[in-house]
């Protein structure tokens, strides 16, 4: 029986790196993101090139309902889910706390705290039944460290990476595996979407150093994944070779 692995956020970036990694190793996805054409398109792609079974719902992981209901309307087979990637996830604006926009505050909190939540309380059920799984959660380097303007998301980081050891905790007995994946930046649409679609600000972003791209995350969930079952590995903080942490860089002059 092929494994099943569950990706949120797979229409871009780290979520979509994570669906070809895991098609290339015969994984059948569950692929889940709003832009419905890019799950279509990916799927279509990852079925034919790799002949694993792939499945897409489109899903906005702040409807608790829709989460409940799509995600319990699956097949008990789907349901056998081997790997759950909780990777949905974004930032909106870069502001002091006196000045930040109370939406984005909502949006931020609504995704990457309670989004996640509706998820993991969805799937891990069905782990625990089993007895078996792996829950990865996307933390970041913004969940180890709080950084200037960065006040809620770095919040909703720190909420995740308090929520990734929760779980562990909690999941022990059943023999689910719980790893928190800490990236510094990552060249994905994360900065175009912070900075709400301006491109020329997000670019520079990631200039003057070589960032870390989408494929060296995914890898090191993998490598996660992939250890020997005996093995947690509960936390990563992977850096690009220029970034020391939220405020240490290495840029060209
Ligand atoms: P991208 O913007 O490239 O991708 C984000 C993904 O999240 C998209 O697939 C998007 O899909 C999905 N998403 C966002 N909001 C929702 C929602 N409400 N419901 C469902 N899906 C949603 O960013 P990254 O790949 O870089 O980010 C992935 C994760 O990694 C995030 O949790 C981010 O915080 C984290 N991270 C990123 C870093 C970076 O530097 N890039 C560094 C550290 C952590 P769609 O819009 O189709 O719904
Ligand atoms: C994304 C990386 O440093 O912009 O989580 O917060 S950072």
């Amino acid at each position: 029986m092929p494994k099943i692995a569950l990706i949120t956020g797979a229409t871009a970036g780290i979520g979509e790196a994570c669906a070809r990694l895991f098609a290339s190793q015969s994984y059948d996805l569950i692929l889940t993101g709003r832009r419905k054409d890019r799950l279509n398109h990916l799927s279509a792609e990852l079925s034919s090139s790799f002949n694993v079974q792939v499945r897409t719902i489109e899903l906005d992981v702040r409807n608790k309902k829709d989460v409940e209901s799509q995600l319990q309307a699956l097949p008990e087979e789907w349901k056998q889910v081997d790997v759950l990637i909780n990777n949905a996830g974004l930032s909106q604006g870069l502001d002091p706390i006196h000045e930040g926009n109370t939406d984005d505050w909502d949006t931020m909190i609504d995704t990457n705290v309670k989004g996640l939540l509706y998820i993991t309380r969805a799937v891990s059920p069905w782990m625990v039944k089993r007895k078996q799984g792996h829950i990865v959660n996307l933390g970041s380097i913004a969940g180890k460290e709080t950084y200037a303007n960065g006040n809620v998301y770095c919040a909703t980081k720190h909420a995740v990476d308090s929520l990734n050891k929760g779980m562990r905790i909690d999941l022990l007995p059943y023999g689910v595996r719980v790893t928190g994946i800490h990236p510094g930046a990552v060249e994905t649409e994360f900065s175009e979407v912070r900075f709400k679609g301006d491109t020329e600000r997000a670019k520079k972003v990631y200039q003057g150093y070589e960032p870390l791209v989408a494929s060296d995350i995914a890898d090191a969930i993998w490598y996660a994944v992939s250890a020997p079952a005996h093995v947690n590995i509960n936390d990563l903080v992977i850096m690009p070779k220029a970034q020391a942490g939220a405020y240490y860089w290495h840029k060209d002059a």
